[in-house]
């Protein structure tokens, strides 16, 4: 039986991919390891340890006692953040990446590596629309710097030393149960809460912005479907682009009206505007369905639907603890 390590367990992806890898794998082969403590379902279900990942000795030390053969790397910093702090975010996304791929390269314990990327890799140049799998890629910020990096340590590593990294290019994820923190795309998270509490919602970025976006279901079922595929179909190890639906703020709040019509948006649109306008609008991910059967499921309509009634499900047990 395979033992696995989701590092970064507490943040949006990785409380839900560690509980979806326990579910499949069994709750003490899939050992969740964070900064911080993770939620209460991720602490009570299975192992859990700190784990800070800028300590190699540390990383090495927690896979030697689990005997972890794969890892899912997901500790990093998100766009907005790092343009606050770019020499942090830099040191964070890559030093992480480094350590764990010289772990695997080394004859050791690692046999597998999953490692995130982002949309983030292209850049103003880029065609926004059905962005290719290979295309001009000059990202403008640290984040995306940092990801394109990245991409090309993971080919690399896979090239060079045989390393069995697997990626993708991940969109703006949307989910209810961990928020997200510190990007671009976090606004169609934030939106769905604004809603509920307060029927208004002031959006960071302007009316028209369209970016790639994914209901995380879909996510972590790509995830785990790239990890469990047969090596010789993944053909690309840098990473894979993966598309799911691409909307505007505009779109969004629309849908979500739907349901709430005396819902309001207004637009101020801050720092995170230029770096929306610097990436996709949509993606052309025909690369990831035809090597492992990539396939996604839920549209503007059932996500927004799913989002409002557990996002409402959410705040009312809030209001009843309180
Ligand atoms: C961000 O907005 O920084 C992330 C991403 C698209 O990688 N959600």
């Amino acid at each position: 039986m395979k033992k696995i390590i989701v590092i970064g367990a507490s943040g949006q992806i990785g409380s839900e991919l560690t509980m979806e890898l326990r579910n499949r794998f069994g709750n003490d082969n899939v050992i969740a390891g964070d900064i911080k403590n993770a939620s209460h379902d991720v602490m009570n279900s299975g192992p859990f340890e700190i784990i800070d990942v800028m300590n190699e000795n540390r990383l090495e030390e927690i896979i030697r006692l689990h005997n972890i053969d794969q890892v899912y790397l997901l500790a990093a910093m998100l766009s907005g953040n790092a343009e606050k702090n770019p020499k942090k975010a830099w040191e964070l996304n890559m030093k992480s990446l480094l350590s764990i791929l010289d772990m695997a390269k080394s004859g050791g314990l690692l046999k597998k590596v999953f490692w995130p990327s982002s949309i983030a890799v292209f850049g103003p140049t880029t065609p926004r629309e059905n962005t290719p799998q290979l295309t001009i890629m000059e990202p403008s910020t640290v984040y995306g710097i940092s990801k394109q990096a990245g991409e090309r340590w993971c080919e690399y590593y896979f090239n060079k030393y045989g390393v069995d990294v697997r990626s993708v290019r991940y969109p703006g994820l949307i989910s209810y149960k961990t928020e997200a923190g510190g990007g671009t795309t976090d606004y169609a998270v934030e939106i769905f809460y604004e809603a509920i509490k307060s029927g208004k919602y002031e959006c960071f970025l302007k009316e028209n912005t369209a970016l790639p976006m994914m209901f995380m279901p879909d996510a972590i079922r790509g995830t785990i479907d790239l990890m469990e595929s047969d090596p010789a179909k993944v053909k690309i190890r840098s990473s894979y682009n993966l598309s799911g639906i691409s909307f505007t703020p505009k779109e969004l709040a629309g849908e979500i009206k739907k349901h709430i019509p005396e819902f309001t948006v207004t637009y101020k649109p801050d720092f995170r505007q230029q770096i929306a306008e610097s990436w996709p609008a949509s993606i052309d991910d025909s690369d990831a369905r035809a090597d492992w059967g990539w396939n996604c499921e839920y549209n503007l309509a059932s996500m927004t639907e799913i989002m409002l009634r557990e996002v409402k499900k959410k705040l009312d047990l809030v209001q009843v603890t309180l």
